[in-house]
């Protein structure tokens, strides 16, 4: 009676039940780590003190922060390198594509655990893994042979219907999929597709699925191991890592949907939160200043190829800005080779090399005002860059047919072929460099110590440092972008930007007050797994957030650096906060799920809950994660 993901999950239990809600623990087989998010993950890894990694396989891939402009990236990629080397982690050159991608293409197995430093880590589970976003503390632990944490999740049965029509594709059923769960609709479960339109999808279609299963806030997704897994693995010239994974027929779920594959249409998701869905009918025509094909979500060999038919012997709209980036070099090789990449070429597209490029900001914002529709899975407010502009997510072959047309064009209305799974992949690995072991650690000047903080007191006395809405993103709270991504290994510099796009004196204000709370509504950190989301507010003095939820990988940030996440009980105690409240929280005792919370501005008082485990109590009380490791070790 047991469904895919845990069958996976009793081969990896290391400690607790497997039963939805309770607290366990599992082995992890690999690791992934991105540059935006490693530098920190290797401070905390060095800062464990292991000789060298106990996985199966670690790789540390660059892929976000690459635009040099100045010498703090080139040295980001220069102490990852020579870390990686160090501790045995296989390194992923600049230039050699996205995290996501070259694991799916070169590392990802089914059955296998896979931890990840960023949230789109769930793309393996096209491949049949349990695969997850975590933040860089985790996966450093992991790394270190640690366990990992997490809530046993609960398992959604996602079945597939029918078979997609011309035009409708992968990217249409995950956007069908977040119109009928929502952002939020995922929190503390799996996703897991099953049914008969599963043997219609290849690996890179099922992965597109899987990748944006993150924007459910889902702990991951996860589909079949098939023959259509075998058919991509011996593709990939890695027949042998097949195994076959189904869930049992008679599997229990607790919650079960159906999507027919048959009257699907193509679908936009519209700004500026991923689960804003219309099918592209009731938009088209709109008028599009950029279109941007690429990211991990959409920029698979299968996806550009039929992008490249669709430009074949057209020329981009004179108004639009075609920009494209490639998944990983394989797929930008195998493009070349084929001449496809000289169709792109020649519709006079833009080509960026195969990293993650405009979809975390680094270069190609928009215009003022400007429309800009795009493959990618977040079209959070202001992480193009451009504060004013509107991205409208939506598929390869929709945004193709777009930019050809200058308005949002429903792609059933244009005669081309999808792209097929080539009949073999060009396997070329040079760029992944293999660890010798040796101890010559390069750091810049830029990259600073992990910033440790201390003990969880009995009282807490603080004002409130920002009060916000529901669904406040990782991009909301630490923006991106081309300007601040370099201070990603400087956590007091970059925590000067914190909500910076929504309230700029907010870090100001921290540092007159010292300490704070943040108070805000459902869903709190959705988004991305970046540590720096809860490290640079613990820098600026940020001890407690009054939340009514939270999204699983920021909550579990907070905890890991030693900020108390709490929740409202009453949701009306949170209209009778305001900004610089000063609220008071006595004698905390975390063995209690209650705490009180007096509001000394306003003489009143209210009581706030809190779900952490005994765990996460533990950790709370040494400061952070790393303060109870290296505690332990002692
Ligand atoms: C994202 O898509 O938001 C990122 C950038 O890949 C993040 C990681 C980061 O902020 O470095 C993620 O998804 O976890
Ligand atoms: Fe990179 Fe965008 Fe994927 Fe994040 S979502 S890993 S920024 S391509």
């Amino acid at each position: 009676m047991s469904t895919l993901t845990y069958k996976i999950l009793k081969n990896h239990l290391v400690e607790g039940e497997l039963k939805a809600g309770s607290p366990i623990s599992i082995r992890i087989d690999q690791t992934l780590t991105q540059d935006a998010t490693g530098t920190m993950a290797y401070l905390q890894l060095e800062a464990l003190g292991i000789d060298k990694v106990k996985t199966e396989v670690s790789v540390s891939y660059v892929d976000h922060n690459t635009l040099q402009s100045g010498f703090e990236n080139a040295d980001d990629h220069r102490y990852l390198q020579t870390v990686a080397d160090k501790y045995g982690v296989i390194f992923s050159k600049c230039g050699n594509g996205i995290c996501h991608q070259v694991h799916l293409e070169r590392f990802a197995k089914p059955g296998k655990t896979l931890l990840g430093s960023d949230s789109h880590t769930p793309t393996a589970g096209g491949m049949g893994a349990i695969a997850i976003g975590a933040g860089g503390l985790d996966v450093a632990c992991a790394m270190a042979g640690r366990a990992f944490h997490l809530v046993c999740p609960k398992v959604i049965k996602m079945e597939l219907k029918g078979e997609l029509q011309h035009g409708v594709s992968a990217k249409d059923i995950i956007l069908k999929v977040l119109e009928i769960l929502s952002v939020k609709g995922g929190v503390g479960k799996v996703v897991e597709y099953t049914g008969e339109g599963v043997k219609s999808l290849s690996v890179p279609e099922r992965s597109t699925i899987t990748n944006m299963g993150a924007e459910l806030g889902a702990t991951t997704s996860v589909f079949p191991s098939d023959e259509r897994t075998l058919e991509f693995l011996t593709k990939q010239h890695r027949a042998e890592d097949f195994i076959e994974l189904k869930a049992d027929d008679d599997a229990v779920y607790d919650e079960e949907y159906v999507v027919d594959l048959n009257t699907l249409e193509p679908m936009v998701a519209c700004p500026h939160s991923p689960d804003n869905i219309k099918t592209v009918k009731e938009l088209e025509g709109l008028k599009v200043n950029q279109v941007a094909i690429g990211s991990c979500t959409n920029s698979s060999f299968t996806d550009l190829l039929t992008v490249s038919r669709i430009l074949k012997g057209h020329k981009v709209h004179k108004d639009v800005s075609l920009v494209m980036s490639f998944g990983s070099r394989q797929v930008l090789s195998m493009l070349s080779k084929c001449g496809a990449l000289a169709d792109i070429i020649d519709s006079g597209a833009r080509l960026i090399e195969a990293t993650c490029g405009p979809c975390i900001g680094m270069g190609q914002s928009p215009c003022s005002d400007g429309i800009s529709l795009r493959t990618f899975n977040r079209n959070f407010y202001g992480r193009s860059g451009t504060m004013s502009a509107s991205i409208y997510l939506l598929s390869p072959e929709t945004a193709a047919v777009s930019a050809i047309k200058g308005v949002l064009s429903d792609p059933r209305d244009f005669d081309f072929v999808k792209g097929e799974i080539p009949d073999e992949y060009l396997i070329d690995d040079s760029m992944l460099i293999k660890p010798t072991y040796t101890d010559n650690v390069l750091r810049g000047p830029n990259i600073k110590p992990f910033p440790i903080n201390t003990p969880i007191e009995k009282e807490l006395d603080a004002k409130v440092m920002i009060k916000v809405e529901d669904n406040i993103t990782t991009d909301h709270i630490m923006p991106a972008g081309a300007k601040i991504l370099p201070y990603r290994s400087n956590i007091e510099k970059i925590s000067e930007f914190v909500f910076s796009q929504i309230d700029e004196g907010f870090a100001n204000r921290c540092k007159e007050h010292k300490k704070g709370f943040i108070i805000a509504k459902e869903n709190y950190g959705q988004g991305s797994s970046r540590e720096h989301a809860a490290l640079a507010p613990m820098h600026l003095g940020i001890k407690c957030v009054i939340a009514y939820s939270y999204a699983r990988i920021h909550r579990q940030n907070l905890i890991n650096s030693g900020i108390l996440p709490t929740l409202f009980i009453n949701h009306e105690d949170y209209d009778s906060i305001d900004l610089l409240d000063e609220l008071l929280i006595e004698d905390i005792d975390l063995s209690k799920s209650e705490l009180t919370v007096t509001n000394k501005t306003k003489g009143s008082s209210f009581v706030v809950k809190h779900d952490l485990t005994d765990e996460e109590i533990d950790i709370l009380k040494h400061g952070g994660l790393l303060n109870k490791i290296k505690s332990e070790l002692i």
